[in-house]
């Protein structure tokens, strides 16, 4: 196998006998015959496209097969088997209907009429990231297919809340396509590839668009919320993961059971949400990031739902009460995770989850405090004038963007000295995981505006450029280059390699990243990203501190 899509990828490099993620070899070479499969299915399609034939479940099924292949969702390894023979299926279809009507236009490469036999027989050297030779090439396709990975998430969220948009399906289908070796379109150049990179980005402020319109025409527009992070007295069940449609289900379905609600990792935003404030039962944010769940999952004592990413190999101490739902899957020799499907017809039952928890002691207790959240744009631009004010006063001097992902290397601790060494006019602006670095230090606040303002999930992201076009608007400058606000960005899976293109579309310059740049980048083409965008890794709290705030 060889692996490098995230921030934790073996020495740097890749991850090459099993992943620091608890990938098996089995799964990884799996995931790398559905990408296979995928762009195949994807050269047909868009065949048929032109013929009026292509498959019209195309987007939905791509998109959901580009999920469960993002880091930490998906560990089953017969999940991945049903997929790629889905996939040859459909692709099926759609190539007969091709061949059947009138010409079939050029020929379909090797990936586009592999059958299932033959593709379980290619290995990773045949068909994985290896197997583009040039390292250039290999790096440009594979940042691409993170981005679509990132794009599909976003996507598929959005889906679930009925928004959906046929020019995102076409550019995931033309994204495929570009990465085939001898590709059957114009085979991409370069820059080319690189241009297809910033189109993706694009693709990805249109999905997180559409996502938050989504969600605040179901849910509301977030406001600022104390969140508590203690517990009470009744069992709980704790939701993980971004999907706010099921957290949705589970309160609808626990109101009254006498079984508690609380949020874990990326849930937490959903408590500003006025649809979800409704719910007294809906009890707190329980724990912290994602990495910590072997701990946290261990001592909450109820049943837990993971409705995307990120899921660790569970312990066997709670296997028993995890659940999965949506794309994530666990299976291994020991262990298989239930699994909370669609009914026929529409909607999930979780009684089996609720009749668990109340079998259940109640949660231990971590903490028993508040941590704030709702500064989506919404709320934070409707407290412009003050903000504006505070700008020209000179009370805020800088806005550090530090969205993104946490994980679980102590090189991450940097985000949280970072946060506490920023000078006291500065305003961290966050969404994402990244947050539980500093969302509970008490950093205080500038004229009444609190110094972390967090927008809410990684894909809330959007949200912070809202808020900073609309700050270039109010301060009549040309570019938000010119704003008074630089960027400190954590990374680890590729919703956040989506967020990152997403930022270098709109033209955003001097981004820092880390706490490791990804490995996917050759030296060539780091070399493009740093001489167009200036982008470059973080190093020492204090000379980062220097470069972005003093200077
Ligand atoms: Fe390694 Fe990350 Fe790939 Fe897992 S997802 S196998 S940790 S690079
Ligand atoms: Fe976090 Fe997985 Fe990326 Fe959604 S939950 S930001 S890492």
């Amino acid at each position: 196998m060889f692996c490098y899509q995230c921030e934790e990828t073996i020495n740097g490099t890749g991850c090459t006998v099993g992943g620091a993620c608890g990938k098996k070899e089995e799964v990884a070479v799996l995931q790398d015959r559905l990408i296979y499969a995928l762009k195949g299915f994807a050269f047909c399609n868009s065949r048929g496209r032109l013929k009026g034939c292509a498959d019209p479940g195309f987007g939905p099924f791509v998109m959901d097969a580009l999920f469960s292949t993002l880091t930490n969702v998906n560990f089953d390894a017969a999940y991945f088997e049903k997929l790629i023979n889905e996939t040859l299926k459909r692709r099926d279809v759609v190539r007969n209907a091709v061949h059947n009507g009138a010409p079939p236009g050029p020929t379909a490469p090797n990936v586009a009429v592999i059958t299932y036999e033959d593709l379980m027989k290619k290995t990773a050297e045949e068909i994985g990231v290896l197997a583009t030779a040039d390292a250039d090439v290999r790096s440009l396709r594979e940042t691409l297919i993170y981005g679509l990975k990132g794009l599909a998430a976003y996507g598929t969220h959005a889906l679930i809340l009925n928004s959906e948009d046929d020019t995102v399906y076409q550019f995931i289908e033309k994204g495929l396509i570009s990465t085939i070796d001898d590709s059957p379109l114009e085979k991409p150049n370069v820059d080319q590839m690189v241009a297809l990179l910033l189109e993706c980005g694009g693709f990805g402020v249109k999905i997180m668009s559409m996502l938050d319109a989504a969600n605040t025409k179901a849910y509301g527009n977030p406001s600022p919320t104390s969140v508590k992070t203690g517990v009470g007295k009744n069992p709980g069940i704790l939701i993980s993961g971004h999907d706010l449609k099921d957290l949705e289900m589970l309160l609808e379905q626990t109101r009254g059971t006498g079984v508690d609600v609380y949020t874990h990792g990326e849930m937490l935003p959903a408590h500003a949400y006025p649809a979800f404030q409704e719910y007294a039962h809906l009890a707190g944010n329980y724990g912290n990031a994602w990495h910590l769940q072997k701990t946290e999952f261990e001592s909450f004592n109820g049943p837990i739902l993971m409705t995307t990413n990120c899921l660790v190999p569970p312990k066997e101490t709670y296997a028993g009460r995890l659940y999965t739902t949506n794309v994530v899957g666990y299976r291994d020799d020991k262990i298989q995770v239930k699994h909370i499907a669609v009914k026929s017809g529409g909607g999930k039952d979780f009684t089996e989850i609720i009749e668990a928890a109340k079998t259940c002691l109640p949660p231990q207790e971590l903490e028993n405090g508040t941590v704030m959240t709702g500064f989506a744009h919404a709320a934070t631009l409707s407290v412009a004038d003050k903000v504006i004010e505070a700008v020209k006063s000179g009370h805020i001097k800088k806005f550090v963007v530090m969205a993104g992902c946490d994980g679980r290397h102590k090189e991450r601790s940097y985000y949280t000295a970072f946060a506490q060494a920023l000078p006291k006019d500065t305003v961290i602006l966050t969404a994402g995981c990244a947050k539980y670095r500093y969302n509970k230090l008490d950093l205080g606040d500038i004229g009444g505006i609190p110094r972390v303002l967090d927008a809410g999930q990684c894909n809330d992201c959007y949200s912070l450029v809202v808020i900073a076009l609309e700050l270039a608007k109010a301060f009549g400058v040309e570019s938000v280059n010119d704003l008074p606000i630089v960027y400190n960005i954590a990374w680890y899976e590729q919703k956040a390699t989506l967020v990152f293109l997403a930022l270098l579309h709109l033209g955003i310059q001097n981004i820092v990243i880390g706490p490791v740049l990804p490995a996917c980048l050759s030296p060539a083409v780091l070399d493009v990203l740093v001489k167009t965008f200036r982008v470059s890794k973080n190093t020492e709290v204090e000379p980062d501190i220097k470069r972005l705030i003093t200077l």
